[in-house]
């Protein structure tokens, strides 16, 4: 059932909302993670709701809080090139196998860079997703450069006329400044071969608030321009994301809901506030 659902209900038996039912309403907000800034502007909209189609002006209420920017990857130069961040266990390495499969699907052609170069088991994974889906993955020697592997991967992307180049990277705590540092590092070192077309980061949709924490963060030490919201399929309503759209400005760009490689999707805005309003 939507978040707004019961809510909804409520309002349509009787015609004005009880401050009781705000109350609830509020509680709901704030367990589905979206914040109490971003609740605290969504109660202030809808009260000012009037008349029987509360469930539109809800919907367009919400609406208005997405971010406007195009959740399409960016057209790039091929090759185009994809960096992708995040803390420990968020799913990056998982995803960028996703992505990798849904671009493949699309008849593009892919070189994936291993430059988690911090635990070999890593580096075995992405080797492991990219034979299951057919494509190159570049490895580097353990505990060599990130950056150096990153830039082997681009340039064999470049040579061979890959149409894309996604970069997995370790995870890193947010909150480690030489870390975060290094990503930057990263990022320089890509762009003396080709632009970054794209720096993805990764939020398990389960995290809670931190992950507003995590996205203001890493948006400071390289400049982030889409989400992956993962672990979707549980019981996570992914509100956190939400947050970060609304005041970070940084749309969500694909989803995660599940393990398996086919567990990926584009982020659809409109059947995303289907499920909030439990059409
Ligand atoms: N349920 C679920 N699990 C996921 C999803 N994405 C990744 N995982 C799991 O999360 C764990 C960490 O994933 P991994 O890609 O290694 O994370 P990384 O450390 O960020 O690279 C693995 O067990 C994945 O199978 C998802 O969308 N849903
Ligand atoms: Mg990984």
């Amino acid at each position: 059932m939507g978040l707004f659902s019961r809510f909804l209900s409520k309002l349509k038996g009787e015609s004005t909302a009880s401050a009781l039912d705000w109350d609830e309403l509020n509680a709901e907000l704030l367990a589905a993670d979206l914040g109490p800034l971003l609740t605290a502007k969504l109660i202030e909209e809808a009260k000012k709701i009037k008349g029987d189609d509360a469930g539109g002006s809800l919907r367009e209420i919400l609406k208005s809080h997405l971010s406007q920017k195009n959740r399409a990857l960016a057209p790039a130069a091929t090759p185009a090139v994809i960096l992708v961040v995040g803390v420990n266990g968020v799913g990056k390495t998982t995803s960028v196998a996703k992505l990798a499969q849904h671009l493949k699907n699309q008849s593009q052609s892919l070189v994936l860079g291993a430059a988690d170069t911090f635990r070999a088991a890593a580096v075995d994974q992405l080797v492991t997703w990219g034979a299951r889906v057919g494509v190159d993955v570049i490895t580097g020697k353990h505990e060599g450069e990130p950056a150096s592997v990153a830039f082997d991967a681009v340039k064999r992307g470049s040579e061979s006329g890959t149409d894309y180049v996604i970069i997995d990277t370790a995870g890193r705590l947010h909150t480690k400044s030489d870390l975060m540092a290094e990503l930057g590092k990263i990022k320089r070192v890509i762009e003396k071969m080709a632009p970054v077309a794209e720096v993805l980061l990764v939020i398990d949709g389960t995290t809670g608030q931190n992950g507003l924490i995590q996205a203001k963060l890493f948006s400071e030490a390289v400049d982030v321009t889409g989400l992956i919201v993962t672990k979707l399929d549980g019981s996570a309503r992914g509100g956190v994301a939400l947050a970060i759209e609304n005041q970070l400005d940084i749309p969500i760009k694909f989803i995660g809901t599940g393990e398996a490689i086919e567990d990926f999707a584009l982020f659809e805005s409109e059947s995303y506030l289907d499920g909030l309003l439990g059409d």
